[in-house]
C-alpha cells in the first residue's frame, strides 16, 4: 500500500466559520497565509469527508501565524460517521510558515475526520491541513495456456510463466478488470490480488463469480494489400474456416461460432457476396454486422458459386474481407487460409 493524500469530498465548521473566505479549502491550498478559521465558540470543530475509506497514517499541518494554540486540538475519526476512534492528540506549539507531520498509529480505516479545538472556548485555525493515507491495492492478472498474462497497450500479453507472484501483480497488475478479453485463449483464469484486510479475514465472502454472461460482438477483418491477380481465369476459391473445437478426445466438435465472406475488386470501395438463392452476386455493406453474418460467402456452400460471372466483374485486384463472430467465449470463429485457384493451375 502506498501512501496517499487522502481527497476531501466535503468540510464543514461547527458552530461555523469565521467568516465567508475562511472556509477549510484554505488549509488546502498551500498557502501559509490563508487560513481554515472556526469562529469563537466552545470546542469549535472542522469535520471532513474523504472519498473512501483509508488507514490513516498522518495529518502534516501548519498553524496560524502568531496564534499558535490555535491547533491545540484532537483529531477523531470514525468509518461510518457515528462511532469515533481517536488518532491524535496536540497540546504544544507547532513552527509556523512549514508543514510539520502528526504521525497515526491507529491501523483502522476511517472516511470521515473530526478535528476539534481542546481546552476553553477559542478559534480553531490551521493555515494548512493535510490527510495521509492508504488504501487497499487490488490487482488483476490472467493466465491461460501460454503463460501469465497482463492486460498491456490494449491487449492481454504473457509477462511470465506460472505460478503467479505478488512481483507481477505489483508491476503489471490492472487495477480494474479490463471488459476487452482480447488476446487471452479460451479458458484463461482470472488471478485476483487485494490487500484489503476485510476481504483477506473472509475471503469466501468475495469469490469472483460469473453475474452476467455476454455475448462478444462480431469481428470484421478487411485485408489492407491486395492480391494481384494473374491474368487467367480463376477456377476455384476456396476458403477454409474454423468453427470447431477438439474435445478432450481430440474429435471436432462444432460450435456456434461463424466466419462470413466478402470480395472486392476495387480496392475496398464495393464489397460482394454471392446469393445462393438468386444464384447472382450482389453488393455487401461489409460494415452492417448483421447484414455480412447473414448475406456474407458462406465457405460451406460454394458449390453454386458462378465463376464465369465472377471472371466477367473481377478486375486485376482481389482481396477479401472477413467477419467473425463468436457468440461465447467457448466457440471458435478463426480464419485459417483462403485458396485461389486460376486455370493454368496457379494458386496464391
Ligand atoms: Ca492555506
Amino acid at each position: 500500500m502506498a501512501e496517499i493524500e487522502a481527497i476531501i469530498t466535503n468540510s464543514a465548521c461547527s458552530p461555523g466559520w469565521y467568516s465567508a473566505d475562511s472556509l477549510f479549502a484554505n488549509a488546502l491550498d498551500g498557502n501559509y497565509s490563508t487560513l481554515a478559521h472556526s469562529a469563537n465558540a466552545t470546542a469549535p470543530y472542522f469535520t471532513l469527508t474523504l472519498d473512501k475509506p483509508y488507514k490513516i497514517t498522518k495529518f502534516s499541518v501548519a498553524p496560524q501565524s502568531g496564534y499558535l494554540s490555535r491547533t491545540y486540538c484532537t483529531i477523531d475519526a470514525s468509518a461510518d460517521g457515528t462511532a469515533w476512534t481517536r488518532l491524535y492528540t496536540n497540546s504544544a506549539n507547532i513552527p509556523n510558515n512549514t508543514m510539520t507531520d502528526w504521525v497515526v498509529t491507529d491501523s483502522g480505516r476511517y472516511k470521515f475526520i473530526k478535528i476539534t479545538l481542546t481546552g476553553s472556548a477559542g478559534y480553531l485555525v490551521f493555515s494548512e491541513f493535510r490527510t495521509f493515507g492508504e488504501t487497499d491495492t487490488t490487482k488483476y492478472l490472467c493466465a491461460d495456456a501460454d503463460g501469465v498474462k497482463a492486460f498491456v497497450d490494449a491487449v492481454w500479453t504473457v509477462i511470465g510463466e506460472l505460478p503467479v507472484t505478488e512481483d507481477m501483480f505489483g508491476e503489471y497488475g490492472a487495477d480494474m478488470f479490463p471488459q476487452d478479453l482480447s488476446g487471452l485463449l479460451d479458458d484463461a483464469e482470472v488471478y485476483f490480488f487485494t490487500d484489503d484486510p476485510l476481504v483477506l479475514e473472509t475471503p469466501e465472502n468475495h469469490a469472483l463469480t460469473v453475474r452476467e454472461t455476454v455475448t462478444s460482438k462480431p469481428k470484421t477483418i478487411i485485408q489492407t494489400v491486395d492480391f494481384d491477380i494473374a491474368d487467367v481465369d480463376i477456377t476455384k476459391l476456396e476458403f477454409e474456416f474454423v468453427t470447431a473445437k477438439r474435445d478432450s478426445s481430440g474429435n471436432a466438435v462444432g460450435t456456434n461460432g461463424r466466419v462470413r465472406a466478402a470480395f472486392s475488386f476495387d480496392l475496398g470501395v464495393n464489397w460482394y457476396t454471392f446469393n445462393n438463392q438468386t444464384l447472382e452476386f450482389e453488393t455487401l455493406d461489409i460494415t452492417d454486422t448483421a447484414a455480412f453474418l447473414e448475406n456474407g460467402l458462406n465457405p460451406s456452400s460454394m458449390s453454386a458459386f458462378d465463376y464465369s460471372a465472377f471472371n466477367a466483374l473481377r478486375t486485376a485486384t482481389l482481396r477479401f474481407a472477413y467477419i467473425l463472430e463468436k457468440p461465447t467465449l467457448t466457440d471458435a470463429a478463426k480464419v485459417r487460409k483462403t485458396k485461389i485457384t486460376y486455370a493454368s493451375g496457379v494458386a496464391i
